[in-house]
């Protein structure tokens, strides 16, 4: 997931703190968000559990003789490459095996994932399960990144940290996995239901899975990348939801994150979809408004309007003949 002008919003967080106002437009602070009345007035209007971060242990080690990406040891992201990389077919094979990977470990949380587990428990877990392939969790240190996942649950809308807060009854967690395996990434995420969620809750989870679906659906050569935020804005729209604009998919190799951008919003980005092309699709599908801070951890990207968020992606290529999922069986 790429973060859309990650430097100018940070930059622009810290002088608000600074200035002692982070109050943005008619939405309150992380920190006064997370007070404690607060969370208690909210509880008892809400259906669901309004999540804040918690502690976070440190990082699983990763065995001697895994093949590791360029930024693993020292959380340096090296440049990716300038320009849309149409692959040759020993380029596809591999994509297409660390992207089968990817769903593997995907689907197997699903059957993993219960009540009363942490997101810590969750992320060892995958991490486990992706060295057990000889592969490296992506996430792990790009950047920085604290973990072998992101667990982004109800409000959190993107790159959640898995941390000691046990799953609650009724909450939308979105698992997003990533590998690093054979020299290449494959990238997928789900979100999934917990115990009873509302019906909200089930409508927001169903249209996103929809979006993705038919953002791919009209994915193929020569479609124009802009009408893949078209398709899903209208579908967001018209099931009352609005499309997050911080959270990018991005084109995918050797490299985690590249171009192409894929916007998931109406835009007029230039440039059309041609065969060998490899890319993510992985809107944000809001349930208010589609505005979203970063906590000072410098991930969790957490709904202004403490509302909830789901999201899924796939992993895509395209073809002569239109376009293949990578991330699915
Ligand atoms: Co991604």
């Amino acid at each position: 997931m790429v973060l859309q002008g990650i430097n100018r919003l940070t930059t622009c967080c810290r002088m608000l703190k600074m200035a002692g106002k982070l109050r943005i437009g008619n939405y309150y602070s992380p920190s006064m968000l997370f007070s404690s009345r607060y969370r208690q007035i909210f509880r008892s209007w809400s259906s669901f559990s309004l999540v804040q971060p918690k502690q976070v242990s440190p990082a699983q080690p990763v065995p001697q003789g895994i093949p590791l990406p360029p930024y693993a040891l020292t959380g340096v992201v090296p440049p990716s490459p300038i320009t849309i990389e149409i692959k040759n077919e020993d380029q596809i094979d591999a994509m297409k095996r660390s992207c089968q990977l990817a769903y593997r470990i995907l689907d197997s949380v699903k059957n993993y994932i219960k009540v009363g587990m942490t997101t810590e428990d969750i992320d060892q877990f995958v991490h486990d399960n992706i060295i057990q392939h000889g592969a490296y969790p992506s996430p792990l240190n790009y950047n920085g990144y604290p973990k072998s996942v992101c667990t982004s649950v109800n409000n959190v809308a993107c790159h959640g940290i898995p941390d000691s807060r046990p799953l609650e009854d009724g909450d939308i967690i979105n698992v997003d996995i990533s590998v690093y395996y054979n020299g290449y990434h494959g990238d997928t995420s789900d979100t999934f239901l917990l115990g009873n969620v509302d019906e909200t809750g089930q409508q927001l989870v169903e249209t996103a899975k929809l979006c993705l679906q038919q953002a791919i659906d009209i994915c193929g050569p020569n479609v124009p990348f802009r009408n893949i935020g078209k398709t899903i804005s209208n579908l967001a729209r018209a099931a009352g939801f609005t499309v997050n604009k911080m959270f990018l998919g991005h084109g995918i190799g050797s490299y985690f994150h590249g171009p192409p951008h894929i916007y998931h919003y109406r835009n007029w980005q230039m440039g059309h979809m041609r065969p060998g092309m490899t890319f993510t699709i992985e809107p944000v599908i809001c349930e208010g408004t589609p505005d979203a801070e970063i906590l000072e951890d410098g991930w969790t990207a957490i709904s202004t309007d403490n509302k909830r968020s789901a999201q899924c992606e796939h992993t895509v290529l395209i073809t002569s003949q239109g376009v293949e999922i990578l991330t699915r069986p």
